[in-house]
């Protein structure tokens, strides 16, 4: 089996890279990947001499690129992590999320169709379906909840999305969806909440929470997210969309207390700034049907998952501290001076 991983140099890719390169120790895995500021080379240092391993870096939307690597490798799965992925990134620049994750994602499937492939999978986010509201603890997002989007970033998932679809309906092209909560986990890019605040907070920074800090994620263990695509790939059914949680809500404040509490680290750090526009109030993820169908379940729970992410923190300072004192530098500056 070969299957080429896009993104792979990412947070969730590079997991799934590792997930799959240990379980499978007869499939071929080609991480392509464009390495934009999010992706990371260092990450893939341990695999790179792995004999079943090959990096291309190439961008997705580069349609001859894209050909030439099915021309030499004939995959017979894809399964597509590349995206753009930070929503504050999409409320300040949306063109760069619309090339990417939509674009890109057509120039993948079209590979698909002229090659030929078994699998097309399409990773995606809950956030395609909007929010819920703070005082309906009972509403769940389920795979037939309407697309209801609120950020550039959420619009472009929602938009591959139906083009991933229309290929099923239109070509049947061999495709699944998943649609995961929050990950969390080792190799989490320091933009994003968890690995932020544990950044920060080990620097004696300050915690910026955005708004009133009551906002609620519903946060998986980046490892249960791989194993669920694993299952998806070769379990699932052509032309179904997968939602993918394990039932953790926690809101903001809660999560940056927690962490502040682990690290010893006092709350007075927490500064609450400027509300995200358009800020999404509440994911929850209704995951019976993966459990139903593929028997997937969360294995780890969250109170081990965030001291085992802590301490990956702490271990690998040397992978984070580098991506910090470099070009996001400015980007830190520019989205969190005077907010
Ligand atoms: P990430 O930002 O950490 O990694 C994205 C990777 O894609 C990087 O290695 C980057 O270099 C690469 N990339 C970006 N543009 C590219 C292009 N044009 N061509 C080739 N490579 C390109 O993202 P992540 O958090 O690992 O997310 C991976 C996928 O999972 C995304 O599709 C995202 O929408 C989805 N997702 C993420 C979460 C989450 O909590 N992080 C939850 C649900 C779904
Ligand atoms: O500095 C911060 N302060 C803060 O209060 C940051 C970076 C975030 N937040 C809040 C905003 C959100 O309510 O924390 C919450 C989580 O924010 P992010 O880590 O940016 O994640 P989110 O916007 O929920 O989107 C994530 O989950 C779904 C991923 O980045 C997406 O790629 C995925 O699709």
């Amino acid at each position: 089996m070969t299957i080429i991983v896009t993104g792979g140099a990412g947070f969730i890719g590079s997991n799934f890279i590792f997930h799959m390169l240990e379980k499978y120790q007869d499939y071929r895995i080609i991480c392509l990947d464009k390495l934009t500021y999010a992706g990371n080379l260092s990450t893939l240092k341990n695999i790179m001499n792995n004999r079943n391993f090959r990096f291309v870096k190439a961008d997705i939307c580069d349609r001859e690129a894209v050909y030439k690597l099915f021309e030499e490798e004939h995959p017979d799965v894809v399964v597509n992590f590349a995206a753009e992925s930070h929503v504050d990134r999409s409320i300040e620049n949306p063109e760069v999320f619309l090339k990417t994750n939509i674009l890109g994602t057509q120039t993948l499937m079209d590979a698909c169709r002229k090659y030929g492939v078994v699998r097309y999978h399409q990773v995606s986010t809950d956030e395609v379906y909007g929010d819920l509201p703070l005082d309906r603890p009972d509403l769940f997002f389920t795979e037939t909840t309407p697309i209801h989007t609120s950020s550039p970033y959420s619009a472009s998932k929602a938009s591959a999305d139906l083009l991933v679809l229309a290929y099923y309906r239109t070509y049947g092209l061999p495709i699944t969806i998943s649609r995961c909560s929050n990950n969390y986990g080792p190799y989490h890019f320091p933009e994003k909440l968890i690995p932020l605040m544990i950044a920060n907070a080990l620097n004696d920074k300050p915690l910026p929470v955005y708004g009133t800090g009551e906002n609620i994620r519903d946060w998986l263990y980046v490892e249960d997210h791989c194993k669920a695509i694993d299952l998806i790939i070769h379990k699932g059914t052509v032309g179904e969309v997968y939602n993918i949680g394990g039932h953790n809500e926690m809101s903001n404040i809660d999560i940056v207390k927690l962490i502040c509490k682990e690290l010893g680290k006092p709350e007075s750090l927490i500064t609450y700034v400027t509300d995200r526009k358009g800020h999404d109030m509440r994911y929850a993820i209704d995951p019976t049907k993966i459990h139903n169908e593929l028997g997937w379940l969360p294995e780890t729970k969250f109170s081990e998952g965030i001291k085992k992410t802590i301490q990956w923190y702490l271990e690998n300072t040397e992978w984070w501290e580098t991506i910090i004192s470099g070009e996001y530098k400015n980007y830190y500056d520019k989205m969190y001076h005077n907010r």
